[in-house]
């Protein structure tokens, strides 16, 4: 299901441009408008899903998981290493409710996050 408000959802469909760097069936990969590191893709379900906590399927959640594995491997991460992150909710900084990880490479990242 697509939500006709939601930002990702239009740039699923293809109604808002971005910089996409995978897409298959079930995801879509693409730069993060206000990218935090020099690697940062947002990877969704084309499904409208709200949050992680709202995910009911297991497959998709591998599917996003492995894409986001995917994007960094593919921009030449794969060993120098990455972050995957899903913000859920307010107190996580969750500002677009469309289920997302950030792929985030290219720079040391502090434990435990900010
Ligand atoms: P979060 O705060 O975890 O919900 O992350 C939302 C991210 O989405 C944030 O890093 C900025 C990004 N973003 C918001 N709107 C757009 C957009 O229209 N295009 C792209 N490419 N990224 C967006």
């Amino acid at each position: 299901m697509r939500d006709p408000n939601c930002i990702f959802c239009k740039i699923a469909a293809g109604d808002v441009s971005s910089e996409i760097v995978h897409q298959d069936d079930d995801v879509v990969a693409f730069k993060d408008a206000n990218p935090r590191a020099p690697l940062h893709v947002l990877v969704i379900p084309r499904e409208h899903i709200a949050s992680l906590v709202e995910a009911r399927e297991p497959r998709l959640v591998g599917l996003l998981a492995l894409a986001a594995a995917r994007v960094a491997r593919d921009a030449g991460y794969g060993r120098q290493g990455f972050r995957v992150v899903a913000n859920s909710g307010p107190d996580a900084g969750q500002s677009v409710p469309h289920l997302h990880f950030h792929v985030l490479a290219g720079r040391p990242f502090a434990w435990p996050p900010g």
